[in-house]
């Protein structure tokens, strides 16, 4: 507060003119009036765009109103600019402790994903949400209609960019240029977004040249809060402008558009993310026969150097960064990280299913990672990272919870709130809990040397798993492809603060995609299924995992890095061992296949593998209601066939 408007937008302008280049400054003078707004391109030219991009980026500025435009190339002097620019507005502070790191803390009303915001828009209903139960709200997906969300538009975006710059940047989702990778083009009037979007995509002038005149995904954002000279702001000149209040999230896969508005939370905002690699990427993937889906990349390498890699869907802060990076306790074995979010999955020529990580960076979960749990990750973050609502510390560091050991005693605390000498005593936590570090992927100290290799690496073992305090064995394989699609359908976990959800109730979610199915989630299904009866397909096994599995005592699995004992028997499985017997879940380990040798902490496997038939009556009496409700006619019947057969091996075995 306290700036003049006009001054600060002026100087804004005096800064960036000492970063432009010739063409950017004719491109300047001819500015271009329409609809009786100006608009200045201060950086970039927007007559050396692609024709389609030109049109794209001139139609939403006839409409969004900003004062200026730049065009994002992705140099270093480009990112010195917006750091510079974020800093004078107050939206970032250096953390001197680390290189080149920085500290935002957002409005605590715009902390999370908002999925009762985030819509789908298609003609028909059903091609976005299967037909749930009447009386019963669908879990799967929310639908706008197209005539709905244009009005929720134009209530919005007109003039929400004055008085800002709206920023271009052409991104790549993937390797540039890799035939797995796909290209987008996201405007927004945040520089923040700016500088998460370099760090998780790959972004700027290689984008467009690898575009060249091709389709590409329209991404608009704004976090909705114009500055308009003499009318009272709200919280438009705070560090942290955002519009909780009007906050939409919608996706419009006819016209390959997302559009975004009030939130300039990361999965809100950083469009490449959860909007485009998984919503719009799930449709794509439909239409051209791949998968899109939530799930870590890694490499596993045994101590006969032989290596394979499985690809990991968990519901989002179940650990899945934790487990991309893990350090193995099993002597002789490596982990290398390709991803830990999202997978682009294609089976090849030779049927070899292949991934690639379309993402650049990681924006992980800050609390609960340390030294302990995942050295790795802490050892990525300490440069060129953005840290999203965590706490600092006086000597300039960050600080969240389990942090504890990592921090000098002495050290005093401020929360992500500002609230200064925080202690544990204060009743808050010092980090709120959704709070992030975005860093560049290839930081990792264990990142695989495949990571941006643009053919992808090939994926011998899928992985599902939540966080299951009750009932659930450590690990079980499905008998074949099918079993697997059902046990993928049939995901449950505990809720977290990724999202708006409070509490700690057992939630379907589905592939781990519940908030991120671009489609009706039946159709979904009949897309993995359909590649069971593709002669030309390798399938690779799927397994389920369970980390979280609770005792009287409290859990009975160590976890984190102890988790290579359970990977070693995926991969003997893979390779054809005899180390697994039939039960009623799956195939379980028959026992002490599980290396268990070197383990520090006992461990009870009796109560591990424990199947009750108690549980599993319940568990699939409640399977059949969700499915019921919320899938409806829609669910394949060999899901449906699935569940019966569960239901029958429970009866018998048990
Ligand atoms: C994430 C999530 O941010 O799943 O990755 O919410
Ligand atoms: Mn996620």
């Amino acid at each position: 507060m306290g700036i003049d408007n006009t001054t600060r937008v002026k100087s804004s302008e005096m800064f960036a003119s000492h970063f432009l280049n010739e063409s950017a400054k004719s491109d300047k003078y001819a500015s271009v009036i329409e609809h009786q707004k100006a608009y200045t391109v201060l950086y970039g030219n927007l007559n050396k765009l692609p024709a389609r991009v030109r049109y794209f980026v001139e139609e939403n500025a006839k409409v969004c109103q900003p004062d200026t435009i730049h065009i994002c190339d992705g140099t270093d002097r480009e990112k010195d600019l917006l750091y510079y620019i974020l800093q004078r507005d107050g939206t970032i502070k250096p953390l001197p402790k680390y290189e080149n790191c920085w500290l935002t803390s957002t409005d605590p009303a715009d902390v999370a994903r908002v999925e009762s915001r985030t819509f789908i828009s298609t003609q028909e209903e059903h091609d976005t949400v299967p037909r749930s139960k009447p009386g019963i709200k669908c879990t799967l997906g929310n639908w706008m209609s197209p005539t709905d969300l244009q009005s929720a538009l134009d209530t919005r975006f007109p003039g929400c960019m004055k008085g800002r710059t709206m920023y271009v940047i052409p991104f790549s989702m993937g390797p540039v240029g890799s035939k797995l990778s796909k290209i987008g083009v996201q405007l927004t009037d945040s520089a923040y977004v700016v500088v998460s979007m370099r760090v998780m995509t790959r972004i700027g002038s290689r984008v467009l040249d690898a575009l060249k005149d091709g389709e590409f995904i329209k991404c608009l954002h704004s976090v909705g809060k114009p500055i308009t000279p003499g009318i009272s702001a709200g919280n438009a000149m705070t560090s942290w402008p955002c519009n909780p209040r009007d906050t939409i999230v919608a996706h419009l896969p006819e016209r390959n558009e997302i559009c975004s508005y009030g939130s300039g939370y990361g999965g809100n905002s950083l469009l490449g993310k959860k909007c485009f690699a998984l919503r719009l990427g799930s449709i794509l993937a439909r239409r051209e026969g791949w998968f899109a889906e939530h799930m870590l990349i890694m490499g596993v390498e045994n101590p006969k150097g032989q290596k394979k890699y499985f690809a990991a869907a968990f519901p989002s802060a179940c650990g899945k960064t934790n487990l991309a990076m893990m350090e193995p306790t099993l002597p002789g074995y490596k982990v290398t990280c390709v991803g830990d979010d999202i997978a682009w999955m294609r089976f090849d020529e030779h049927g070899q299913l292949r991934a690639i990580n379309p993402e650049a960076g990681f924006f992980g979960v800050a609390p609960g990672t340390s030294m302990k749990t995942n050295p790795n990750a802490m050892r990525s973050v300490l440069k060129n990272s953005i840290f999203t609502n965590v706490a600092s510390t006086n000597d300039g560091g960050v600080f969240w919870e389990g942090m504890e050991s990592e921090v000098p005693d002495n050290a005093s605390i401020t929360s992500w709130t500002g609230t200064e000498n925080w202690t544990k005593d204060t009743g808050k936590t010092a980090a709120h809990p959704n709070s992030r570090f975005c860093t560049p992927a290839d930081q990792c100290p264990i990142i695989d040397e495949n990571w941006e290799n643009p053919e992808g690496v090939p994926i011998e073992g899928i992985i599902f798993g939540g966080r299951r305090p009750e009932g659930v064995p450590l690990v079980y394989e499905a008998f074949d492809w099918q079993h697997g699609v059902f046990v993928g359908a049939s995901l449950k976990s505990e809720t977290t603060a990724a999202a708006e959800y409070k509490g700690k109730a057992i939630m379907h979610d589905p592939f781990a995609m519940r908030p991120f199915f671009g489609y009706n989630f039946g159709h979904y299904l009949d897309h993995w299924l359909s590649f069971q009866n593709k002669p030309e397909v390798h399938l690779p096994k799927i397994f389920h995992v369970n980390w979280f599995r609770k005792g009287p005592d409290g859990f009975l699995w160590p976890g984190f890095g102890e988790n290579s004992r359970v990977l070693d028997w995926m991969f003997r499985r893979i390779d054809g061992e005899d180390c697994a017997m039939t039960s009623a879940v799956g195939l379980i380990p028959k026992p002490g296949s599980i290396n268990m040798s070197g383990l520090e902490q006992e461990v009870d496997e009796d109560a591990l593998f424990d199947l009750s038939k108690e549980f599993w009556e319940a568990e699939v009496k409640e399977l059949g209601k969700y499915f019921d409700e919320q899938v409806g006619e829609d669910l394949p019947s060999s899901i449906r066939q699935e569940l019966c057969n569960l239901g029958e091996r429970v009866n018998s075995d048990l």
